[in-house]
């Protein structure tokens, strides 16, 4: 009985659920890319033919179709003398990132690791004989930062049955299954049993299909429960199968999501070294953008490439030292903060409990820090540096004004805490109408409640998901100045399980009701149809949407509805 109950614990300890898995990545905010390989050799020059500055140097086997036997022979000369693990995993946390995801292996097929399903890796093919996953995993424990791993499961141009490789490999001979069973599926068996416990293993150019992505997630989760899978291990056109989504390459999107996100992003225009690429972002641009994504509930995974003898590029560990001495004063308006809805002309919020943290980029030149949008009341206010300054803080019109502090500034982001009464309520966000009358009832505009969640459809688009029930719904708040007939059509995609479920469009005291048409497998928008609404009198009005009924699946993917007058509208007095 006793060691029954100790099994159950044990389990209970290493089987996490979902929510409890994400805690540290919702908490951490920030994280080191690495890419490193045999392309950092090249540097992003092939018989003197260069990579354009601004694209992926890691990329050249594949821009300059280079054979597979010359990359192999490259690849031998691959030898990191100055590659030091501990200094890397130093300047993570100098810079206040708290997990590292190294290439294991990029889309070239070269394992930076010791790997035993192929010898085509770093210590077996040349003459450096240590294994940097390793010393890397190790300075990581040490460290206290999360240890993660990138793997390219789908794309291999050293494999002749690997996706990508067409001008080595006649691409109708390719067994792609052969690949996956030969070499990606062994070798991600490998990084997970290892190197530790992972934080995360970060997939790219997700699977083609369902079934397949299925066995990356399984293979995962059976051998490193807690272990995160980022989005990519599916396709974009797919449902996300990891535990949070991935933004393409460096974007950023338009808005909150109501979901786990995060972006990967480079500190120059390619992710492997390029010598010619001294594009540096500034350390401004990154402490901003840093803020920018946390405020939008996101994870910012920053990258360096570092030079073939593994130094880093001293340009971005110049960057990164800037920006650690940024997160060591005001790490506390980052970490454990959560997305906040508003944004302001002058800057951004994040926020923690009762704290609310205005990010002031550009400070208004008359020293007030106007706070528009609020609806709490604001108890205390002053400089996250300086908290014992208490700032004039004056309300009105539902305009909270703060006084800025006159000295103490920072050139990149002044953090200022507004301690509020309550939980956060914001306005909601109000639709006018401009000069041709009609209304695009977009996400990043809606208020959603119940499960109803604002997504990334992972092709760079945005929709409302997670519609199961009634109280799933979404809100848009108009202002609607010319009275009239409305017609309302509404744009989504639907897969075919959802057909006929029945949903309810209501434009102020008028209810619309509609049924789902499919449209395709995943994200094929299309636009309905709904009839028209009547607006007697000019004024504000809600619209909101919900299912008419309980479903157990998701309704659609909802990405606007939109309202446009027809005939010719009544003027208003
Ligand atoms: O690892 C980094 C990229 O190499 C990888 N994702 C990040 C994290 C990536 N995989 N696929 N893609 C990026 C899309 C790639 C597009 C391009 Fe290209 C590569 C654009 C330019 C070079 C494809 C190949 C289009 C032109 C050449």
């Amino acid at each position: 009985m006793i060691r029954l109950i100790v099994t159950l614990v044990a389990a209970c300890l290493v089987v996490e659920g979902a929510e409890e898995r994400i805690q540290w990545f919702r908490h951490d905010k920030f994280g080191m890319f690495i890419h490193w390989g045999p392309y950092s050799l090249l540097a992003g020059e092939w018989q003197g033919q260069r990579v354009p500055v601004g694209s992926e140097a890691e990329w050249i086997m594949q821009r300059f179709n280079i054979p597979v036997k010359q990359y192999r022979e490259m690849a031998h000369g691959l030898d990191p003398e100055k590659f030091n693990a501990q200094e890397i995993v130093a300047l993570a946390k100098r810079t206040g990132m708290k997990y590292v995801v190294i290439t294991a292996k990029h889309h070239d097929g070269f394992a930076m690791y010791r790997s035993k399903v192929s010898n085509y890796n770093i210590v077996d093919w040349t003459a450096f004989k240590r294994d940097p996953v390793e010393e890397l995993s190790r300075e990581c424990r040490k460290a206290g930062i999360r240890f993660c791993v990138y793997y390219s499961h789908r794309e291999d141009w050293d494999h002749p049955d690997g996706y990508g490789n067409n001008w080595d490999y006649d691409r109708t001979r390719k067994n792609f299954e052969r690949y996956l069973e030969e070499k990606s599926k062994p070798q991600l068996r490998e990084l997970l049993t290892n190197y530790g416990p992972l934080g995360l293993v970060w997939f790219d150019r997700g699977m083609d299909t369902p079934q397949q992505t299925a066995e990356f997630v399984k293979l995962v989760r059976t051998l490193q429960p807690n272990c995160l899978i980022n989005g990519r291990v599916g396709n974009y056109a797919q449902d996300l199968m990891g535990d949070y989504q991935n933004m393409n390459d460096n974007g950023m999107p338009a808005g909150g999501l109501d979901e786990y996100w995060e972006t990967p992003q480079t500190l120059n225009g390619t992710w492997g070294y390029s010598r010619f690429d001294q594009q540096w972002k500034t350390p401004g641009v990154v402490i901003r953008r840093l803020v920018e994504i946390v405020s939008k509930g996101g994870n910012y995974l920053l990258n360096i490439g570092p030079m073939a003898d593994g130094t880093i590029p001293a340009p971005s560990v110049a960057v990164l030292e800037q920006v650690g001495a940024w997160m060591r004063k005001n790490g506390d308006s980052i970490y454990g903060t959560s997305a906040c809805p508003m944004e302001f002309p002058w800057g951004r919020c994040t926020i923690k409990d009762n704290r609310l943290f205005l990010h002031v980029f550009s400070p208004p030149a008359d020293g007030i820090l106007r706070v528009s949008g609020l609806r709490n009341p604001v108890r205390t206010a002053y400089a996250l540096l300086e908290p014992s300054r208490k700032l004039a803080v004056r309300g009105s019109g539902g305009v909270t004004a703060i006084s800025l502090p006159p000295g103490g500034r920072d050139e990149n982001d002044t953090v200022i805490v507004a301690e509020i009464a309550g939980k956060l309520e914001t306005e909601p966000f109000v639709l006018t109408q401009g000069s041709d009358l009609g209304f695009e009832l977009d996400t990043m505009a809606a208020a959603t409640s119940g499960k109803a969640a604002k997504r990334f459809n992972r092709e760079g688009k945005f929709h409302i998901a997670r519609w199961t029930a009634p109280e799933d719904s979404a809100t848009w708040t108009l202002l609607i100045s010319q009275a009239g007939t409305y017609s309302v059509r509404i744009r989504y995609a639907a897969r075919p399980e959802s057909a006929g479920a029945r949903y309810v469009l209501n434009v102020g005291p008028q209810s619309l009701e509609g049924a789902v048409e499919q449209t395709g497998p995943w994200y094929q928008y299309r636009t309905f149809d709904l009839g028209m609404a009547k607006i007697e009198k000019a004024g504000r009005y809600l619209v909101t949407m919900h299912p008419a009924e309980s479903a157990g699946h998701n309704l659609m993917y909802l990405q606007s509805v939109v309202l446009q007058p027809v005939g010719v509208p009544q003027m208003i007095d």
